[in-house]
């Protein structure tokens, strides 16, 4: 007899059985009594209680889905930056209050054990973070939907400062164990590399074989995606590798035993760390197997365990969408042709038609030197059948569009898949440009640009598949759960429907214009910034003045982002001030607060951040400043510590030079957390300032079109050396070693690449920053004004949920539709 929904059993919701639920768990569960149990063991006992209400909720959903087989959205990405999960948790099933009344009869502190949790950081920055957002909509939104990933054992490296200098140090999230998630080894499947191909002749037909060399298994673990009081919780699945037990075996019997352990090695290598590089691919090997390997797991396991026995393969765009989340698992079209061609013996023509209608991508960068390409050499090398696969996909596609351009063979040429130079290598970007049935930017300037520049070959000879879906970020994460002092204000004001409609949040307009909501819209801001105060005190030994102007830029670091441009304003004040062209006095009081990760091998981005943190030193320490402005530089910047530090801020930073910012997501937290932002006119920053209006933002700088033009004239960054004293003066402070102990060479570097490069036109915004910063500073004079302002972009920012991109996804691309789980 099959179980049915009706007859899972629910866990208690109550204060009382809530105790009960979680003095069982700790005893049994955990061989613990409450009075030798540590904090951490509290911690576990608690988000094991937690769970159960969730896992009751997920299996309703599984079987839901197996009766109704709703088509389903597979997001496959490389990474998903979800942060913790026990306030999500407590949040999706409503019981924060029964939860925090429970432990608090027992004498135990909630916040305390939430403490305890560590984030699995399997993210680099925005494009994981999105697909956290993503997942965290859809099952909200009540769309079935599975991740798909890869379990790195060890995530993005946690940040340490020796003497300002940041040091790796290794993330292992996983010490403890991580009651989040659920193994299943039984459910295990085999992926290749290597080897050769075969081909031969059966029934006068061409059939090829792959034989790999090696293998390895990938082992899923489920985590639960809760929506939001809805009753469904969908599945993220990430992939752990381990070594095969017959390859093992077999070597081990042939008495080579180094070996057998050499083979165990390299096959859990495979999802042992992630990749710290984000943006500048370095087309390594084993991030090649990652790739691989979590795309072929994921579809094979689509294939064979999620879709019904005996369900007909023609139809399976009926059933699912892949969506690419940048070009990380395209590999996986090659791989459905290859599964459908060799294995399902189908003939080439509709193999490719089916696999069309089943991918989309999303495109998340501009930099050139981002998109992806792997050499014909390492790709032939591990991946022998594929790599004859997108020969033939190429072949095939650059033959129609000779047939549609017969007279441009320069054309034909750059929209090959196959790059001829420097080396022979496969774009992968292009290849999921001509297999998908679209290919979407992430702000409505990327999407242009995405068009007119990256691919524009492609979008004149295919316009239909190009389209725009602009990020979006979670209100329940970024405002209900990391705010919950302005969530209940505005909850007090316009009701909780805004939880999961973030357009109402325009209900809050009027009350812009309301004297008495303004104050105790700034009593809120003032009580995050305390609460941001104490952590940073606890955290990092940092001192911060809860009354200063809380000025925010936190993002990874990199040099199209501009921190040093950031960083030029904070010396040149310090350099007006020490001149006595500027009086201490005249300063608004600040707190310049950075959070970045650099790339452990980019070199620019880590001086930068020695940079930051010398001139932090010395500011900080000199009393010609009268401590009115500080940098406060809290290392190792994660989801945990953006949750308490956005709420608190005053000012948000998003300087990028404009056409380099594919979107960005944190400007839409800090807007929808009552911070205005001073930005540049790039990605997703246009749409925000055009929904909140050019009164309530800090608009500055060059625009796409301008940059484009001073590029192709010949830009020279001396010229505004030479002509800006201001900016001469921040420059050869920084040079005379002044904040390096009075050694001219460790910044070095950092200068000549401004002065004789400046890829990035930071000296030609600087002036204008300047100036925008101090109407920024005239407007924070008025702190009444300024808190009208800020309601004002909580109030016009609703357009920035991600259940709001998931519906132009939905509408646009996927085409799949809300398929409620009935509660019990
Ligand atoms: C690239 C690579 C290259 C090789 C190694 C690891 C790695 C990891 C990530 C990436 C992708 C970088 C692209 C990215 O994160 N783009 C960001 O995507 C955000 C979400 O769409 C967007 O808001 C940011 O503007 C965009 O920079």
């Amino acid at each position: 007899m099959t179980q049915t929904a009706d007859q899972i059993t629910t866990p208690q919701h109550s204060v009382e059985g809530f105790v009960q639920d979680f003095l069982r768990e700790l005893q049994f569960g955990q061989g613990m009594s409450m009075s030798r149990a540590s904090t951490n063991d509290q911690y576990l006992a608690l988000a094991r209680t937690v769970r159960t209400h969730l896992m009751s909720r997920w299996l309703r959903t599984l079987d839901h889905q197996r009766d109704v087989q709703a088509k389903s959205v597979a997001y496959l990405s490389a990474e998903f930056l979800l942060g913790r999960q026990l306030g999500n948790a407590l949040l999706a099933t409503d019981l924060e209050e029964i939860v925090e009344e429970g432990l608090a009869s027992l004498g135990i502190d909630l916040q305390r054990l939430r403490s305890m949790e560590k984030e699995p950081g399997l993210g680099n920055g925005g494009l994981g973070r999105l697909a956290a957002c993503f997942i965290d909509s859809l099952a909200t939104m009540n769309i079935p939907c599975i991740g798909y990933g890869i379990r790195y054992e060890y995530g993005i490296f946690r940040q340490t400062f020796v003497d300002g200098w940041q040091v790796e140090k290794p993330d292992a999230w996983l010490a403890q164990g991580s009651p989040w998630e659920f193994p299943h080894p039984e459910a295990a499947v085999t992926i290749g590399f290597g080897g050769r191909t075969e081909a031969s002749t059966v029934d006068g037909r061409l059939v090829t074989r792959w034989i790999p060399d090696w293998q390895v298994q990938a082992v899923p673990y489920n985590y639960m995606v809760p929506g939001y009081h809805n009753g469904r919780v969908n599945t993220l699945r990430l992939w752990s590798a381990a070594a095969t037990e017959s390859f093992d075996l077999s070597i081990f019997n042939a008495g080579d035993y180094s070996a057998a352990v050499r083979a165990q090695t390299a096959a859990e290598n495979i999802s042992k760390v992630l990749y710290p590089e984000d943006s500048t691919p370095q087309g390594k090997e084993l991030r090649l197997q990652q790739q691989y390997f979590f795309a072929a797991a994921s579809l094979k396991d689509f294939l064979d365990n999620v879709l019904p026995e005996g369900f007909d393969l023609h139809r399976l765009d009926e059933r699912i969408v892949f969506q690419l989340n940048d070009t990380h698992p395209v590999i996986a079209i090659p791989e459905l042709m290859r599964i459908l061609l060799d294995e399902k013996g189908w003939d080439w023509d509709e193999a490719w038609a089916l696999t069309q209608r089943c991918f989309a991508y999303t495109c998340h960068t501009l930099l050139p030197e981002a998109l992806e390409v792997w050499s014909v050499e390492l790709l032939g090398r591990l991946l022998p059948r594929h790599l004859e696969i997108i020969y033939r996909i190429n072949e095939d596609f650059l033959a129609e569009v000779h047939t549609a351009y017969p007279d441009d063979e320069l054309r034909v040429r750059r929209m090959s898949i196959i790059a001829e130079h420097p080396e022979r290598a496969v774009r992968m970007a292009y290849l999921a440009t001509v297999a998908g049935t679209k290919v979407n930017g992430v702000a409505e300037l990327h999407s242009q640009l995405l068009r007119d520049k990256v691919l524009q070959d492609f979008s004149e000879y295919m316009p239909e598949k190009f389209t725009n879906v602009t990020n979006g970020v979670t209100p329940r994460r970024f405002v209900r759960l990391a705010n919950p002092r302005l969530s209940s204000l505005i909850t007090e004001a316009i009701g909780d429907g805004w939880v999961t409609d973030l357009d109402r949040l325009r209900e809050l307009e009027p009350l812009a214009e309301d004297a008495e909501f303004r104050r105790r819209f700034r009593e809120v801001k003032a009580a995050n910034k305390t609460r941001l105060v104490d952590l940073l005190k606890v955290r990092d030994g940092i001192e911060v003045s809860p009354d200063s102007m809380l000025d925010v830029m936190v993002k990874r670091l990199h040099e199209y982002k501009r921190q040093t441009l950031k960083l030029l304003h904070v010396v040149s004040l310090y350099d007006q001030v020490r001149r006595g062209d500027l009086a201490a006095s005249d300063i608004t009081p600040r707190t310049v607060t950075f959070g970045a990760k650099a790339a452990p091998g980019y070199k620019m981005a880590k001086q930068t951040i020695g940079l930051i943190n010398a001139v932090g030193r010395t500011i900080n320490a000199d009393p010609v400043l009268e401590g009115r402005l500080r940098i406060a530089f809290p290392a190792n910047y994660n989801v945990t510590l953006a949750e308490r530090l956005i709420p608190a801020a005053d000012l948000s930073e998003q300087i990028s030079l404009a056409g380099k910012e594919a979107s960005g997501t944190g400007n839409m937290k800090f807007a929808l957390n009552g911070a205005l932002t001073i930005g540049t006119d790039d990605g997703a920053n246009v749409e925000l300032r055009q929904l909140v209006g050019d009164e309530n933002f800090f608009l500055f700088g060059l625009t796409e079109p301008e940059v484009a033009e001073i590029v192709e004239k010949g830009y020279r960054p001396t010229s505004f050396y030479e002509s800006n004293a201001t900016l001469r003066h921040a420059l050869d402070l920084i040079a005379s070693g002044a904040f390096s102990d009075g050694d001219r060479r460790t910044f070095e570097p950092i200068v000549s690449n401004l002065l004789y490069e400046d890829r990035f036109l930071v000296l030609a915004d600087f002036q204008a920053y300047l100036d925008a910063q101090l109407v920024v500073e005239r407007a924070y004079a008025d702190p009444d004004a300024w808190a009208r302002s800020a309601v004002l972009n909580v109030a016009r920012s609703g357009f920035f949920s991600s259940d709001r991109s998931m519906r132009d996804y939905l509408d646009r691309i996927w085409h799949a539709e809300a398929a409620p789980v009935p509660t019990a």
